[in-house]
């Protein structure tokens, strides 16, 4: 197997594109990818500041890292962001993962713990009768952009892969979500008390991210968070993978034939207009929160609130 660029021995064989590339080659590849997503969805302008949000996992260390070696050709300046959700048995490793990699590239970073807050994930899936994931990632979203905005960030980036991106749609296809159809998007735009959120590895499927954090020996955690099993999404990507295997190319065709020509045709949904949270003041479609709303019934004082809302 020889490298389509310089001939040399080949280290990765991408299906999708019949292509052979030797390490250096690919990781090349992988990059000017990021680069050309960031340029086709108008994610990031010069002298913005950026913040990259890192689980510790291969797609976002990749995406820190990739970042990184393009922020000058960008012309950005990259602030990183860790969640402690609070996690036992979890997060204290992928928290020490993502400051490592702030660290060993001199990244400004903040590390936001949800305890903080008066509550964690754990406390959730024990005591809220919702989905883990569901809170979790509501919490991500309020967190991310609460913390982007104290630290004068423009974008927050996140390491959401093409499979994140699919999966995604899958399920809101399934549930017939058209305002979600309508809305999800590699790049939005800032919107009142919304830091602007981009998706640069929209188009990189998982399994680079793999491959360009092993050439490059990056370090990243493998370890799962425990309520994984339980997210849905998962199920949706072996889906894909499924038939990636079979039909070579067939994410890409995916992703494409959404945007271009589905999407633009979904009416935008009568999504509800945001207003300001009672409690915290952040951007929220109904009075009081959802991230507040968590944080009261976690506390006890759900029967006030609820009648706020
Ligand atoms: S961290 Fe949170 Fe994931 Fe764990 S609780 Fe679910 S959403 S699985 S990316
Ligand atoms: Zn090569
Ligand atoms: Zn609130």
């Amino acid at each position: 197997m020889r490298c389509r660029v310089c001939g040399g021995e080949a280290v990765v064989r991408l299906e999708y594109a019949n292509l052979r590339l030797c390490g250096k080659h690919f990781v090349e590849f992988f990059e000017r990818r990021v680069l050309r997503t960031v340029e086709r969805y108008g994610m990031l302008r010069g002298g913005q500041r950026v913040a990259v949000a890192v689980s510790g996992g291969k797609d976002s260390v990749s995406l820190l890292h990739a970042l990184w070696k393009l922020r000058e050709r960008l012309g950005v300046e990259l602030v990183g962001v860790t969640i402690d959700l609070g996690i036992r048995g979890y997060s204290e490793e992928y928290v020490g993962v993502a400051v490592e990699n702030f660290e060993r590239l001199g990244v400004p970073y903040r590390v936001v713990r949800l305890a903080d807050y008066g509550f964690t994930i754990d406390d959730a899936a024990e005591r809220l009768r919702r989905p883990v994931c569901s809170v979790c990632g509501a919490v991500k979203r309020y967190l991310l952009n609460r913390v982007a905005r104290e630290l004068g960030a423009n974008v927050v980036a996140t390491g959401h892969t093409l499979d994140d991106f699919l999966s995604v749609l899958l399920q809101a296809y399934i549930r017939g979500d058209l305002e979600l159809l309508s809305k999800h998007k590699p790049y939005l735009p800032p919107a009142d008390g919304l830091v602007a959120r981009a998706k640069p590895l929209a188009e990189t499927p998982e399994s680079d991210t793999l491959t360009y954090a092993r050439i490059l020996g990056l370090r990243f955690t493998e370890r799962k968070c425990p309520y994984a099993g339980k997210a849905v999404s998962a199920d949706y990507k072996a889906a894909l993978n499924l038939l990636e295997e079979r039909h070579p190319g067939i994410k890409f065709q995916m992703l494409r034939s959404f945007l271009d020509r589905v999407q633009p045709r979904v009416a935008a949904g009568a999504g509800a207009e945001l207003k300001r949270c009672e409690v915290c003041g952040e951007p929220s479609s109904s009075r009081v929160c959802q991230f507040c709303r968590f944080r009261a019934q976690l506390a006890g004082e759900h029967l006030r609130l609820a009648r706020a809302t």
